[in-house]
């Protein structure tokens, strides 16, 4: 199975917005098993197919101590949100930057399951903000979006300048 390349920002296909899954076949359900494997081997909480170039509204999380709680959100949907609190923020596609976030502290989100069905889901704590972080990357936003421009910039120079590194 592919271990497949995240975009590391600023990357311009990071701000391509995800077209809606159709139909939950085996192609999509292979392409979520390369997600978990590429997820697990980075290793990371979360992540968003647009982070591998995949433009679809697929995200996998697992937030779970012993990695052993894989969530599966196709097409995700925040449907309610409440409360505000900050976060310390990291992503894949920005890699050696930690930055506070502040976002809706509780929310619940409909979302398809790898089988096709449909469910809801209230989630607090690390699971709401990765939920939040992944389905902003399906809409081409990126936690350094939510800082501010000055921050932002100093971030953007930063990762250019290391990109010959990599
Ligand atoms: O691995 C990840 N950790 C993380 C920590 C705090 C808030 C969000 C995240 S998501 C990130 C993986 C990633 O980049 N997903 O898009
Ligand atoms: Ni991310």
């Amino acid at each position: 199975m592919a271990n497949l390349d995240i975009l590391i920002y600023p990357d311009d296909r990071l701000r391509n917005v995800a077209t809606p899954v159709t139909d939950v076949d085996e192609e999509t359900r292979a392409l979520i098993s390369n997600m978990f494997e590429t997820m697990y081997e980075a290793p990371g909480i979360g992540l968003a197919a647009t982070q591998i170039n995949v433009h679809q509204r697929v995200v996998v999380i697992d937030v779970s101590e012993n990695k052993d709680q894989p969530l599966t959100l196709i097409n995700p949907e925040i449907i309610e949100s409440d409360g505000r609190v900050e976060h310390e923020e990291g992503c894949l596609s920005i890699p050696g930057i930690y930055e506070q976030v502040t976002r809706p502290e509780l929310i619940k989100f409909a979302a398809i399951d790898r089988d096709g069905n449909p469910y809801e889901m209230e989630a607090d704590g690390l699971l709401s903000i990765c939920v939040q972080h992944e389905i902003d990357h399906l809409n081409g936003v990126l936690f350094v979006d939510h800082l501010s421009a000055l921050k932002k910039r100093r971030i953007r120079k930063k990762m250019l300048k290391h990109e010959k590194d990599r």
